[in-house]
């Protein structure tokens, strides 16, 4: 299978992030990186598309943001990474002001997904990286892997949040739409809701989703992904902590049945390696050997299909079981 990765993605270097009322070593650190490209073997790097798809998703005034925000925390006298940490929930949600720090809780909604000096080009690489794949999908691969870091699941059109700044899979729906695909699926398998994904899609008929995830009643993102969600273009199975493969394998069948139901063309994957049961933030049990079976049964959907990478955090079984779910293809 064809791998995407550039290596300017690794220019987002979070050391921190803070929940449970203090920092913590970041979970979506660099190490990530090397332990997925010596598991997947020869990458292609993206070429330059530009900004123009990335519009099809993103607002230009959260574009800004992102590109501008730790130059401006910086600039307002604060050193390390720019972290938001008041929100606009109540009324003057419409009041946009210049101040570095209102414009960062503008457009978030967690204190654990830092910017730092490389963020913003590790982002715009990713998705480049992103569309190369599909790309690649487009001109007749049957599928492609995107090693798209950091993730892009719990972004929406403008805010970031849960390691997420763009969505990856967002931008290629919109792009494969543009270029004449008529229907995409987007099939959701990691750990966490993918919220933005979801935000960003919702009431569409040319976009479907379908997530498999933590029940958010005990896990993050906790105010989106339960089943009373689901309508429409739609599906969350939420499922218990514990869930092994037994116990998943049913809610992701009936996700693809779901799936194939509304003939799709084309199929995205957002792939997070946090369903392990090594992940040390997650709480479900599948297995490395869970993985390959799991890529043959969306294999056999028989679509063109781009894989993009979202969480996974057990750095030490992480290549392995990104390496047997690519394998399953
Ligand atoms: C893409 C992705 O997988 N994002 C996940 C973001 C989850 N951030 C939640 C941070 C809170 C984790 N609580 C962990 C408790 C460990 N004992
Ligand atoms: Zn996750």
């Amino acid at each position: 299978m064809r791998c995407f990765w550039d290596e300017r993605q690794r220019a987002h270097a979070p050391e921190a992030e803070f929940f449970n009322g203090k920092l913590h070593p970041a979970a979506e650190h660099q190490g990530r990186v090397d332990a997925i490209l010596a598991a997947i073997g020869a990458v292609e790097a993206p070429r330059d598309s530009g900004m123009e798809l990335l519009l099809r998703v993103h607002s230009q005034e959260y574009l800004d943001l992102l590109r501008d925000a730790h130059r401006e925390w910086l600039a307002a006298g604060r050193e390390g990474d720019a972290f938001p940490y008041t929100f606009p929930i109540v009324g003057r949600r419409s009041l946009y002001l210049s101040r570095i720090d209102a414009r960062l809780g503008q457009h978030s909604f967690d204190t654990s997904t830092p910017i730092g000096p490389g963020t913003w080009d590790a982002c715009y690489w990713s998705v480049q990286t992103a569309l190369a794949g599909l790309a690649a999908v487009l001109g007749g691969e049957q599928s492609a892997f995107a090693f798209t870091r950091p993730p892009g699941h719990h972004a929406g059109c403008d805010y970031f949040g849960g390691y997420s700044y763009l969505n990856h899979a967002a931008v290629c729906a919109e792009a494969a739409l543009a270029a004449g695909s008529r229907r995409i699926a987007i099939l959701d398998v990691d750990y966490h809701h993918g919220n933005g994904t979801q935000d960003i899609f919702a009431g569409r008929d040319d976009v479907l989703f379908a997530s498999i995830h933590a029940d958010p009643s005990t896990d993050y993102p906790f105010f989106w992904g339960h089943a009373d969600e689901s309508k429409g273009n739609i599906l969350n199975l939420p499922l218990p902590r514990g869930t092994d493969w037994n116990g998943y394998a049913p809610a992701f069948t009936a996700a693809i049945d779901w799936l194939e139901e509304r003939e799709p063309d084309l199929l995205i994957v957002s792939y997070g390696a946090d369903t392990h049961e090594a992940d040390p933030i997650s709480h479900f049990k599948l297995k490395t050997s869970d993985y390959a079976p799991m890529a043959r049964r969306i294999a056999a959907m028989g679509l063109p299909t781009l894989i993009v990478m979202e969480g996974g955090y057990a750095v030490d079984a992480l290549g392995a079981n990104v390496a047997a779910f690519l394998s399953g293809f």
